[in-house]
């Protein structure tokens, strides 16, 4: 084997050698929920699709929604009404055991574990191969966990089973919406985070990202003499 050859074998076993330690996060525990695949479970992108958010911008929606923080949440007031895309840019969620998706709300504190706050009530879709799934309505639950920030507020939660959005064992999506709707005339449900209890990493990150750069380090470092790449080469 050409001593180059065993040189960028070697850097790509190094690299896979240190990458688990890496590439398997610690597990978070946001409201007795805990996510095996640590922050990286949680969403990454959100965008508002239709409507408005009352009072916040584009960016403090994407801020409030991405990451498994709960110290913010969004909401509307009438007559305000919203569609909100969220994101799994990293990972997606897989329809394991169970629940897979948990959608965290901030609402005011309810004596009763357990208490499911109609008043809160909002829409949630699912993609599903190429199309969103149709709208379904879902009722946030007390946890009898306080907001880190504020204990005047419970953090509540929405569990998303993906079998009840008609999806076979082992599918995946990396696309949710949720529609907001005031239906208290006062303000609508507060959702803060959004985190896949069932994720699987996105192909493509991390691990593979991680060992083509070794190669192309690998490579660049090769060559002892300088070489010259002609034009076409460099279009290609
Ligand atoms: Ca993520
Ligand atoms: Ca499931």
């Amino acid at each position: 084997m050409h001593l180059g050859s065993i040189r960028t074998c070697a850097a790509i076993a190094a690299a896979l050698a240190f990458l688990p330690a890496t590439a398997i996060a610690a597990p978070i525990t946001v409201a007795e929920f805990t996510f095996a695949a640590g922050e990286e479970a949680f969403a990454d992108e959100a965008l508002v699709t239709s409507g408005v958010v009352t009072g916040a911008t584009a960016e403090q929606v994407q801020s409030t929604l991405v990451g498994s923080n709960l110290g913010d949440s969004i909401r509307v007031i009438t007559p305000d009404v919203a569609v909100i895309e969220i994101a799994f840019s990293d990972n997606a969620i897989v329809n394991g055991p169970g629940t897979d998706l948990v959608i965290f709300e901030l609402s005011g504190s309810k004596p009763a574990v357990g208490f499911a706050d109609v008043n809160e009530r909002f829409e949630v879709s699912v993609l599903d191969g190429p199309d969103f799934s149709n709208f379904v309505e879902v009722v946030p639950v007390n946890t009898g966990f306080l907001a880190p920030h504020d204990d005047s507020l419970s953090v509540y939660v929405v569990e998303i089973d993906l079998t009840s959005f008609g999806f076979p064992a082992g599918q995946v999506t990396n696309r949710v919406q949720i529609r907001l709707v005031d239906h208290l005339a006062s303000r609508s449900a507060d959702p803060t985070a959004l985190g896949a209890l069932n994720s699987v990493p996105e192909p493509g990150t991390g691990l593979l990202l991680s060992v083509g750069l070794l190669v192309l380090s690998a490579r660049r470092r090769r060559p002892r003499t300088p070489q010259i790449v002609s034009p076409s080469l460099r279009e290609r």
